[in-house]
């Protein structure tokens, strides 16, 4: 099988890279990639030697290439997103020119090369905001995106299912909870309280820290989109969760607890705007129809990536005094 790989110089996506090429050897992935601040080909040194990885820097909205890599593949993984919600508030182009234009082109890529299997890596935001007491998301629950992140990466979704209804072009769609994890990018709540921490730092917990996430960790990402390429029912949409749900302020003390600090270490800044409350996900689609379920509890996953953060110092502490730093005053200044 020829997977071409959208955004696997990512978070997920290279980690979906390490995960494929250890598991089934035989297999041939293209990584496509267009390197923006996001994309980091240091998370992927240890394979750049395979005989079956190739990596090609280039823009999914570039229709000319992405004919001809899907010309060239049986399987495409979209990845490839601008992907921080504080980044889209600040602004917003960039998230509809990848996310809505750039999902666009490949579906049309793949629909004008005798419809190729397409899935679509999509995320829980797409459907809102719960309340406390609200049940959790699951495949039927409304869209109602709230960010212009969450609203970019809704309208790559519908695109999807159109193709879907429209074209038959063969889709799936994964939903997912927040992930952590190694190569997370310091800019997201577990890479940057736990980088500012072995620097000494203070962490910035958003409004109250009372809004609440659902966490994966990011193998486990990996093994549902396994799962659903290869016995996903093709049209389908599946919701993936960690059975984590914990509030900011939990996972910030936890954080604290395991790294030997305490709650001076924080500092309340003012709320991200219209903040989401809370994310839930009922995974229980994916799990009765093809078996998955996350294999890695929430603790033992929190202190694999603070090992892996103490571990890999040089890979975070380039990052955080490139082109990040200028985003981050930005940010500072903003509150
Ligand atoms: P990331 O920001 O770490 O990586 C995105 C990658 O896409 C980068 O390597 C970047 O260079 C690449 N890219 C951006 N624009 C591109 C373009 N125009 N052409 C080609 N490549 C481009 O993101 P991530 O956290 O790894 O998320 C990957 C996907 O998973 C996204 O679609 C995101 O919406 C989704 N998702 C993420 C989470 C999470 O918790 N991080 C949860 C659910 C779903
Ligand atoms: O400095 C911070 N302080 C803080 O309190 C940051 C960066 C975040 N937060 C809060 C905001 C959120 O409630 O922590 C929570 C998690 O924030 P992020 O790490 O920015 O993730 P989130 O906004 O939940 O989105 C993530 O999960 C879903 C990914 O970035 C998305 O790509 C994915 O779709």
């Amino acid at each position: 099988m020829k997977l071409l790989i959208t955004g696997g110089a990512g978070f997920i996506g290279s980690n979906f890279v390490h995960y494929i090429l250890k598991k089934y050897p035989d297999y041939q992935v293209v990584n496509l990639d267009l390197l923006t601040y996001a994309g980091n080909l240091e998370n992927l040194k240890e394979i750049e030697n395979n005989p079956n990885y190739k990596f090609v820097k280039g823009d999914i909205a570039d229709a000319k290439l992405m004919n001809e890599l899907i010309a060239d593949c049986d399987v495409i993984v979209h990845f490839a997103a601008e992907s921080h919600v504080d980044r889209s508030i600040l602004a917003s182009e960039e998230f509809i020119r990848t996310n809505v234009i750039g999902t666009h082109t490949l579906l049309e890529a793949a629909r004008n090369n005798g419809n190729k299997r397409f899935h679509h890596v999509s995320t829980d935001e797409v459907f809102g905001s719960l309340g406390a007491t609200d049940p959790a998301f699951n495949e039927a629950t409304p869209y109602d995106p709230r960010s212009p992140y969450s609203a970019s990466k809704a309208s790559s979704d519908h695109l999807v299912r159109a193709y879907f209804h429209t074209y038959g072009l063969p889709i799936t769609i994964s939903n997912c909870s927040n992930n952590y994890g190694p190569y997370h990018f310091p800019e997201k709540l577990f890479p940057l309280f736990i980088t500012n921490l072995i620097e000494d730092k203070k962490v910035p917990l958003y409004g109250d820290g009372m809004n609440v996430r659902d966490w994966l960790y990011v193998e486990d990402h990996c093994s549902a989109i396994d799962a659903i390429i290869h016995k996903g029912r093709i049209g389908e949409t599946y919701c993936v969760g960690g059975n984590a749900e914990k509030t900011n302020k939990e996972i910030t003390y936890k954080i604290l607890e395991l790294m030997g600090k305490d709650e001076s270490s924080i500092e309340f800044v003012k709320d991200r705007p219209g903040h989401d409350k809370r994310y839930a996900i009922d995974f229980s689609k994916i799990k009765n129809e093809l078996g998955w379920e996350p294999s890695v509890n929430f603790e033992e996953g929190l202190q694999k990536t603070i090992e892996w953060y103490k571990n890999n110092e040089a890979w975070w502490k380039d990052i955080k005094s490139g082109e990040y730093a200028n985003y981050y005053e930005k940010q500072y200044n903003n509150r």
